[in-house]
């Protein structure tokens, strides 16, 4: 059966891989992906490495198409640097004083939203000293939609919720310099969501509890909370986020529909 979102991201995926490789993005294997999405798992949303991006420079603000953040407020700064994973990362820490949560967004790539179907959403996090670190998955553009909540507390322990509540805690997760691997699973059909934390799931098949209202995931955020020390660091690398169920586009010649399920926004 092929998937109504496949039609669009024939058309979608085409386009966009011109702006992709221009941009840089570094993962060699990204054409392969796009030409051959049945052979490599999916349609890719968001791939941002920062490998290619110049070194010890603020990030731009291009959004997926350039690997990079959608938004960086002015409070935090957000540096390209090779510091604590093999390759570059994005160093994220205040700017100036932390007087209120700040967070940097990546957006998928057009600014859509998943609304339906499965989608694997992964990022790895250095965290640089104790602190308050949140993740958040959110609609595109805003922060109504709870589909996950992480916070990293200050005792190394690791909170997830989201709109349903439930707060489940997780504790001695992360200290200084330690690997945090995140790999969301959403079925946004059953409305459904699995966690895995460094490869351990932490969370299964649970209800997220936003109600279908025709929007769907589209921000990953990273950040800190508000009362925090001003030299609180945090680390990303290898954000990549990718719809798995649309994989047949053998008979997709059809033209692309605004309706399917990349709504933009
Ligand atoms: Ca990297």
């Amino acid at each position: 059966m092929k998937h109504p979102f496949a039609s669009t991201c024939l058309g979608f995926c085409l386009s966009t891989f011109a702006a992709l490789s221009s941009a840089g993005v570094p993962d060699p294997a990204l054409a392969d992906e796009i030409a051959d999405p049945e052979a490599t798992g999916g349609t890719i949303l968001l791939q941002a490495d920062f490998n290619a991006l110049p070194l010890d420079t603020p990030i731009g603000q291009g959004g997926a198409a350039a690997g990079q953040p959608f938004e960086v407020p002015s409070l935090l700064s957000a540096i390209v640097r090779n510091s604590a994973f093999p390759t570059p990362s994005l160093d994220i820490g205040w700017a100036g004083d932390p007087i209120t949560a700040a967070t940097v967004r990546f957006s998928f790539l057009g600014e859509q939203e998943v609304t339906d179907g499965l989608v694997d959403i992964r990022i790895d996090l250095v965290p640089g000293s104790w602190s308050q670190y949140n993740v958040y998955l959110r609609e595109h553009g805003g922060a109504a939609r709870s589909y996950s909540t992480i916070t990293l507390g200050g005792s190394g322990g690791m909170t997830i919720s989201d709109a349903a509540g439930q707060a489940t805690s997780v504790g001695g997760i992360w200290s200084p310099g330690s690997l945090v691997k995140l790999h969301w699973r959403y079925d946004m059909d059953q409305r459904i969501y699995t966690l895995w934390v460094n490869d351990v799931p932490r969370v299964t098949d649970r209800a997220f509890g936003v109600a279908p209202d025709g929007r769907g995931i589209g921000g990953l955020l990273v950040g800190m909370a508000w009362n925090t020390p001003t030299n609180s660091l945090i680390s990303v690398d290898n954000i990549d986020v990718r719809r798995i169920d649309d994989v047949i586009f053998a008979d997709s010649f059809e033209p692309a529909s605004p309706t399917a399920s990349g709504s933009q926004h």
